[in-house]
């Protein structure tokens, strides 16, 4: 799916624990200018919902597993999350959604950029139509 990865980061295990790096523009395809993350997030909960006009970002579920499904208008699918050692990246025109929290879940998210309301797209037919003029799909 165009604008969709996944991406391995490496784990250093040496008897103490583990520790994963991730490096803005090495680990990550972009430089990293926001992070946060989600907690106690109800099982029956849908976040997401929404698509972003530019946009890049790596979502890494540190804790518990977590299902997204992406949406490029032309094709959906949907992605488990469950190893802490694993980003899905997602780029510009990718309506995401969130969903099956698990209790004990924590989504840990890099961006791009700063916090931007006017970068969402809320609606899906405003998402649909945006994408389809974009890409002429
Ligand atoms: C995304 C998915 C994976 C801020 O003030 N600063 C921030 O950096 C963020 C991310 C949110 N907010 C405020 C905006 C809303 O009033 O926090 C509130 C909840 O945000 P939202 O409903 O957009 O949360 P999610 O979980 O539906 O979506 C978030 C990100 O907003 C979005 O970019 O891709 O996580």
């Amino acid at each position: 799916m165009f604008n969709v990865g996944s991406l391995k980061f490496k784990r250093m295990s040496d008897g103490r624990g583990e520790l994963t790096p991730i490096e803005s523009e090495v680990d990550v395809p972009f430089n990293i200018r926001r992070v946060y993350y989600l907690t106690a997030i109800d099982s029956d909960v849908v976040r997401g919902r929404h698509a972003h006009r530019a946009l890049h970002q790596v979502m890494i579920c540190l804790n518990g597993s977590i299902e997204v499904t992406l949406d490029n208008t032309l094709e959906r699918q949907t992605v488990v999350l469950d190893d802490p050692t694993v980003g899905l990246y997602v780029g510009p025109y990718v309506w995401r959604e969130m969903h099956n929290f698990s209790a004990d879940s924590t989504l840990l998210v890099l961006a791009s950029d700063h916090y931007d309301e006017s970068d969402y797209i809320r609606g899906y037919d405003v998402f649909q139509s945006e994408a389809r003029r974009i890409f002429g799909a």
